[in-house]
């Protein structure tokens, strides 16, 4: 079962300004900064609200690591702009299993890890009508709320 937008995934070439563009312009905080090295992203998570499942909703700011990232490759195509929609889940197992049986790509064998301590993995893009969607699992309900 999906229970929430987790997150929205915005490909940025330069992480400060583009924080300092949503502080500026919309008043959305850094809740969260990392680095996951297994993605090729640096990443700041900006807490939007909180959600009826425990969990939360985030825009997440993402400027590669390296150019042949998965980021650092759809930039040097597209440019700038939303990257991919995450939708939050008690069970990404069984989500990813469900999906899977209704012949939808599921790009990880089993679930990595994502923002947060998080389990995650991702959906094909071109599975789902061009939008590359990611499955999140948070390391705990106080993990999204802390
Ligand atoms: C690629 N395509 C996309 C897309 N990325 N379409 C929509 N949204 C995207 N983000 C399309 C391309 O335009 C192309 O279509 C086709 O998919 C193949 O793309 P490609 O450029 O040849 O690249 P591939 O095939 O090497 O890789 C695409 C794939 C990859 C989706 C498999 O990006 C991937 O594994 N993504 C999952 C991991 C990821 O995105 N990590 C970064 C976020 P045409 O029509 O030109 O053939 S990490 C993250 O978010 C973590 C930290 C977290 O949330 O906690």
């Amino acid at each position: 079962m999906l229970t929430r937008i987790d997150h929205i995934g915005i490909a940025c070439f330069d992480l400060e300004r583009t924080v300092e563009f949503y502080r500026a312009t919309y008043g959305f905080e850094v809740f969260h900064t990392e680095v996951n090295e297994e993605q090729g992203v640096r990443e700041a998570m900006l807490k939007i609200n909180e959600t009826s499942d425990g969990g939360a909703s985030y825009l997440q700011l993402l400027e590669p690591t390296r150019e042949d990232s998965a980021v650092g490759k759809w930039l040097a195509k597209n440019g700038e702009g939303v990257h991919h929609i995450a939708f939050g889940t008690p069970d990404v197992d069984g989500a990813a299993d469900g999906i899977r049986g209704k012949g939808v790509r599921v790009l990880y064998d089993r679930p990595r890890t994502g923002s947060m301590g998080s389990r995650i993995t991702f959906l094909h893009p071109k599975d789902c009508h061009g939008v590359l969607t990611e499955l999140v699992t948070s390391a705990s309900p106080s993990s999204a709320e802390h």
